[in-house]
């Protein structure tokens, strides 16, 4: 009897594990779009678009090349899909299966929907390891196991050695496993900054990009100008392209942020990476490789590196470790609801407006704008982390949950109090004024501590630590921003408290508009 082997819209890889020994005369590959997951967080436009034109594209490749029998159910068919389980059971009901085949999801929610199916439909169901990834989950919770905090930069010199990636011996190249005290130049607004990977939408995305302007109109996002990678060779370009363009360049402005560039020096490979177009392994050794042949230097290749073979790697293990349970956590009992301009870009704060407004255009920001813009404005005014969750894991591309919760909740929140990094990543104004020039053309004046036309970054981050004594004044390294705070003369200390609680109720009643600007 033929074997069911389904294929996720984030495992789009000929490596894929539910692929393995496959019987291609008889078995069945089933791919589908279905409601829920484009609107259980109302996902960007292009993000669905990208993702139903690239799922398109590969089952179009596994039927041609490959000779795969694949059913594709559409959202435009006749009658489409709402849920993963709908599908299976009208796959079920077209032909006779001994068992379903099926790569572990990368959202805890979809490996629920799965686990139910054995009952539900009476059949055998492998779930198998998504041997994609470069630790598997097992390996991740031996590494872990009895370490109170997890840190990143211990498991990554792990993983150099284990792949033997930037290695000379048994020894980091270079002498020292970490770049970063060369990374984080201020940006240079002379530069001339290389197109970000442009390939022009075939007939299949433009169908895709209407189907998705007819069926998701209220969700956020510009569908013009579509020019992502849809096929594993498109995005390989892609990669090719940021290795010998923007690769030299990364690790030293990976911070700067230059208003009207939304792409900067950064890879914009995560998308692909992410829904299987890209392998990481391929990505760290063709970035290693531009090192050895003298292309890229080290501080930008390692950094490149160990956000793929360390950061990436670990956060995954953290989610599949800690899930269910890191969803619901709340350190700091943030409430607040998220602001509209998060979804409209309409606020007079101008870091927050581009970065916003870019992420409406692309289904992008990077990584600086994402933690330290509309991470820490959301860290410092205590908006609720199950909110922010959603909105990061809908509004960008990259985004699914087994990547997003943690560096969301525990990079930028500090919403599990600790366990992922050692401090929260709050910051005033003077860090994004010193890495880019959004400060220039904003309402608010930077070097303004207090009052209605300083800069809320610079208040709101004296009243986050203040707010939040109780549960970050025994950490080691806050502990000299308190002393700095207690030093304070109490009429500073009253402007700090006076401007933030307007600030936040004015947020609350939506005042703050950018309306006049452009
Ligand atoms: C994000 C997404 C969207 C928008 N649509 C689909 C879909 O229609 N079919 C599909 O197989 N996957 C989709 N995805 C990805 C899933 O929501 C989910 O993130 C992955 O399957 C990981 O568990
Ligand atoms: Fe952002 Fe403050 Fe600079 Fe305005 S002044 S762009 S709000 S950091």
């Amino acid at each position: 009897m033929p074997t069911l082997r389904i294929v996720l819209g984030d495992q789009l890889s000929t490596e894929i594990s539910s692929l393995k020994d496959i019987d291609q005369d008889h078995d069945i590959v089933l791919m589908c779009e279905v409601y829920s997951e484009a609107t259980y967080v109302k996902h960007h436009k292009k993000k669905i678009a990208f993702l139903f034109s690239a799922m398109r594209h590969f089952a179009s490749e596994l039927r041609g090349n490959r000779k795969y029998h694949v059913e594709y159910f559409k959202l435009d068919d006749p009658e489409p899909l709402t849920t993963f389980t709908e599908a299976i059971e009208r796959a079920l009901k077209g032909a006779n299966f001994d068992k379903i085949i099926v790569t572990s999801p990368g959202e805890y929610r979809v490996l629920s929907e799965i686990t139910h199916w054995k009952e539900k439909f009476n059949i055998q169901v492998d779930i198998r390891e998504d041997t994609r990834f470069l630790c598997d989950k097992s390996e991740f919770k031996k590494w872990s196991a009895d370490r109170k905090n997890l840190r990143m930069e211990y498991f990554y010199r792990e993983m150099r050695k284990k792949y033997s990636i930037l290695m000379d011996g048994d020894q980091p190249v270079g002498g020292k496993w970490n770049f970063d005290t060369e990374n984080r130049k201020p940006p240079n607004t002379n530069f001339e900054i290389p197109e970000t990977f442009l390939s022009r939408p075939d007939e299949l995305t433009l169908n895709v990009i209407k189907l998705v302007e007819k069926k998701f109109p209220d969700h956020m996002g510009d569908l013009t100008h579509f020019h992502f990678a849809v096929t594993a060779e498109q995005a390989q370009s892609a990669l090719k392209q940021f290795i010998t363009e923007r690769l030299k360049y990364f690790g030293d402005f990976q911070d700067a942020m230059i208003q009207g560039e939304p792409w900067m020096y950064h890879s914009h490979i995560g998308l692909y990476l992410n829904c299987g177009l890209l392998l990481p392994l391929e990505c760290v050794q063709a970035a290693e490789q531009s090192y050895h042949d003298g292309y890229a230097p080290l501080n930008a290749v390692e950094g490149f590196i160990r956000q793929i073979l360390g950061w990436r790697e670990f956060v995954r293990g953290i989610y599949w470790n800690e899930m269910p349970n890191y969803a619901s956590l709340n350190f700091f009992e943030a409430s607040r609801d998220l602001p509209s301009f998060y979804w409209d870009a309409d606020t007079k704060m101008n870091c927050l407006h581009q970065s916003v407004k870019e992420t409406a255009q692309n289904a992008y920001a990077h990584h600086i704008q994402r933690l330290m813009v509309l991470g820490n404005f959301a860290l410092l005014s205590g908006i609720s982390p199950p909110q922010v969750n959603a909105w990061f894991l809908s509004v960008y591309a990259d985004a699914f949950e087994w990547v997003e919760l943690p560096n969301v909740s525990g990079m930028a929140l500090f919403a599990d109090g600790g366990y992922l990094a050692s401090k929260p990543y709050a910051s005033g104004g003077s860090y994004i004024n010193k890495m880019s020039n959004y400060c220039k053309s904003c309402s608010y004046k930077i070097n303004k501590k207090n009052g209605p036309d300083a800069c809320p970054f610079n208040y709101l981050y004296w009243d986050f630590l203040e707010r939040n004594r109780g549960k970050l004044g025994n950490n080691h390294r806050v502990g000299m921003m308190y002393k700095v705070y207690d030093r304070m003369s109490e009429e500073k200390k009253l402007a700090i408290s006076k401007d933030s609680n307007q600030f936040l109720s004015d947020l609350e009643s939506n005042k703050g508009s950018v309306k006049s600007l452009s």
